[in-house]
């Protein structure tokens, strides 16, 4: 039987958020921009190769709107998610610079061993590489409390690394679920 997990996606407005689920799960691009208001919803079904075993997962993606401003909306959302995605943009510093309220925010719902990634959309633009060494350095200073944290770079345009995001995230949402199942 199919496992269904629920995901989310947070991050500034404009990040690319909705952008980079519509290319995972429609396959296509668009340049225009139309903010997101309050959540949109996406599912995939995928298989995952886990302990030599291939399992089928219903993924539910939950793109939260970068202007959704209330915290008490926010954490409705994120309730029972079991793994997040907190995208920046690599031509955007500030957005870059809230990522640490964004995991503040998700690991205060969530707890502080969610599966988390981080990822710095828009590598297909011209950008400046100290703001991938920031958030790397982010990433390590996150990762005594959250071990597996991941970082990554995309472009919601050409769908670089795009898979192994999503790949990637539900294979930690399985190998936690599995963790815990063990007495
Ligand atoms: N060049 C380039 N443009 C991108 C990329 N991802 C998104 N965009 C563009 O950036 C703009 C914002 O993208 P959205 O996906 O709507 O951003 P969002 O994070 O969902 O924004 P909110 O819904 O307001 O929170 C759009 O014009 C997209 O076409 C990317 O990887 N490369
Ligand atoms: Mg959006």
């Amino acid at each position: 039987m199919a496992m269904k997990i629920k995901v989310c996606i947070l991050g500034d407005p404009s990040v690319g958020k909705t952008s980079l689920v519509r290319h995972y799960t429609e396959g296509y691009f668009k340049e225009n921009y139309l903010s997101t208001i309050g959540v949109d919803f996406k599912g995939k079904t995928m298989r995952v190769d886990i302990c030599g075993q291939t399992k089928e997962v219903i993924m539910t993606i939950w793109d939260i709107g970068g202007q959704t401003l209330w915290a008490t909306v926010r954490s409705n959302y994120l309730n029972g998610a079991q793994g997040v995605l907190l995208l920046f943009d690599l031509t955007n510093k500030s957005s870059l610079l809230h990522i640490r309220d964004w995991y503040m925010d998700v690991t205060r719902v969530l707890g502080k061993t969610v599966p988390i990634s981080i990822i710095g959309n828009k590598c297909d633009l011209d950008y400046n590489p100290n703001i991938e060494v920031i958030a790397m350095d982010l990433t390590k200073q996150l990762r005594p409390e959250n071990p597996n944290i991941r970082f990554y770079i995309t472009s919601a345009k050409t769908g670089t690394n795009m898979d192994q995001v999503f790949e990637e995230i539900s294979m930690d949402v399985l190998n936690k679920i599995k963790g815990s199942q063990i007495p």
